[in-house]
């Protein structure tokens, strides 16, 4: 049984994504963001960087949603090729996800949404880096079904995370049809929807 401590956020979703695609059992324990539970001593203990997804899985205390899907996928053999062109492509799709869209797509949502005073350049900065790093993933999904190729990998898990809460980045998938494709595609998936069944008990009902 592994622990996971996340809340209903687009890196969070992608850890329960991937271990019910694995079949591995787990416990979901609710960290609200929200309301700064990130930050308190105990959880700060898991996690210095105070954020989640957090796995635990016997004395491994793994961060990173990047890692935590690679550690998940070397675990079971599943979800990442060995060895070849198709992993490196996963791993270059991993990479542009942790470095370029899911950051852009997070600081887009910040300062349209959450910043204290109104920041238009860095509003105008962020949210176009949002819809050109979505329009550079809408390309590689012209030429194949999934993010690094015909196969279903924990680089789609990763994209997904994050086209799951565009709203909140101001992205739509207007200009991004086959970004669009892949997403419902993704989404209809059993193991996808258990997931975000799941961690939606994590929000509390207001
Ligand atoms: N690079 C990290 C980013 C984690 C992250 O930013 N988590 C957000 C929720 S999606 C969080 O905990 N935010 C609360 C905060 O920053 O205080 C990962 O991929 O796990």
């Amino acid at each position: 049984m592994l622990d996971v401590y996340a809340f209903a956020t687009p890196n969070s979703i992608k850890v329960p994504i991937a271990l019910e695609e694995l079949g591995l059992d787990y416990a979901l324990h609710g960290i609200n963001v929200r309301k700064g539970e990130q930050k308190t001593p105990d959880f700060v203990a898991l996690n210095p960087n105070a954020k989640v997804p957090v796995m635990v899985d016997g004395d491994l205390v793994l961060t990173e949603s990047a890692a935590i899907l690679v550690y998940l996928a070397e675990k079971t053999g599943k979800l990442l090729p060995t060895s070849g062109e198709t992993r490196a492509r996963v791993f270059e799709q991993l990479f542009f996800h942790a470095s370029g869209l899911g950051p852009a797509f997070g600081h887009a949502g910040f300062f349209q949404r959450q910043a204290a005073e109104p920041q238009p350049l860095a509003i105008e900065r962020f949210s176009t880096e949002a819809k050109r790093t979505l329009g550079v993933l809408d390309d590689m999904l012209a030429k194949h079904r999934f993010v690094a190729g015909d196969t279903f990998t924990i680089a789609d898990i990763a994209h997904f995370g994050w086209l799951w809460r565009r709203k909140f980045a101001g992205v739509g998938f207007d200009d991004a049809p086959n970004a669009a494709r892949w997403y419902a595609e993704v989404e209809a998936r059993p193991a996808v929807q258990r997931a975000i069944a799941h961690v939606n008990t994590l929000v509390p009902q207001a």
